[in-house]
């Protein structure tokens, strides 16, 4: 278990945050659950970075700072001070904007995390309505979460790539500008989840061309490419799988 520095002031714990070689460790569960754009946005920075899943969890549960995964640990490695980090959307935000997965300017940020924001909140969804339901209803509950929300999430995310791609706001086939961002990494990793419970039904080639240009892009990114053939990364592929079926 890795445990974070006590007493240093507001100033030393920011900066270390804007310290330019920190080393990360980033703790969660051994399958993509809801990190696999945060982990990418790592695994494509350059950054030293180790990924790891808790060693008991319920006992270090206790020690961080709301209970929950993801935790990134942000390690000074001048002072090897270490910084606990929690909150999925903050550790993205943080991340993305550190390493330039957040556009070129503050509408591109602004628009990047409202779309990365609706489709976490679909994926939140699925976990909390599906993944968490009592067995007994997880087929009716699947039946709701598919029914009343990925058509939505699909309709509404093609329209605003459509009208970003006819505006000259979307370049290439990202949602915002000329390079991939945490948009485009959340899209291309949840997509798969969702095409596994309703198949063609809302997202398609033919229904959803610009969403499927999206993930076609993230797939073509030679450092996505590397991260996706990594020894981490197929364990994390094999483990979802394996308890998730995509
Ligand atoms: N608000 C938290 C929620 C994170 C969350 O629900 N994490 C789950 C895994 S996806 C977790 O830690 N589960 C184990 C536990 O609660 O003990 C965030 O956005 O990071």
């Amino acid at each position: 278990m890795i445990t974070a520095t006590k007493n240093l002031s507001t100033e030393a714990m920011s900066k270390i945050l804007e310290g330019e070689n920190n080393e990360y460790s980033l703790i969660y569960f051994p399958f993509h659950g809801v990190i696999g754009a945060l982990r990418a946005m790592l695994a494509m920075s350059g950054a030293n970075v180790t990924f790891a899943q808790p060693e008991d969890w319920p006992a270090e549960k206790k020690e961080t700072q709301f209970g929950h995964m993801p935790l990134l640990y942000v390690t000074d490695p001048t002072t090897k001070q270490t910084l606990e980090l929690t909150e999925l959307s903050v550790l993205e935000e943080h991340i993305g904007q550190k390493y330039n997965f957040l556009g070129s300017n503050a509408w591109e940020s602004n628009q990047i995390l409202a779309y990365n924001s609706a489709t976490q909140s679909l994926f939140d969804k699925f976990v909390t309505l599906v993944v968490r339901a009592d067995p007994a209803i997880r087929a009716k509950m699947l039946e709701t979460f598919v029914k009343g929300f990925i058509g939505e999430w699909a309709e509404h995310h093609e329209r605003g790539l459509q009208a970003n791609v006819a505006g000259g706001i979307s370049k290439q086939g990202y949602y915002m500008g000329d390079k991939l961002s945490l948009a485009d990494l959340k899209t291309a990793t949840v997509v798969p989840a969702m095409r596994n419970l309703s198949g063609d039904k809302f997202i398609s080639e033919e229904k959803t061309p610009g969403i499927m240009k999206v993930c076609e892009m993230v797939e073509a990114d030679e450092r996505y490419k590397k991260w996706k053939a990594s020894d981490d990364m197929k364990v994390f592929i094999e483990v979802t799988k394996q308890r998730f079926g995509y």
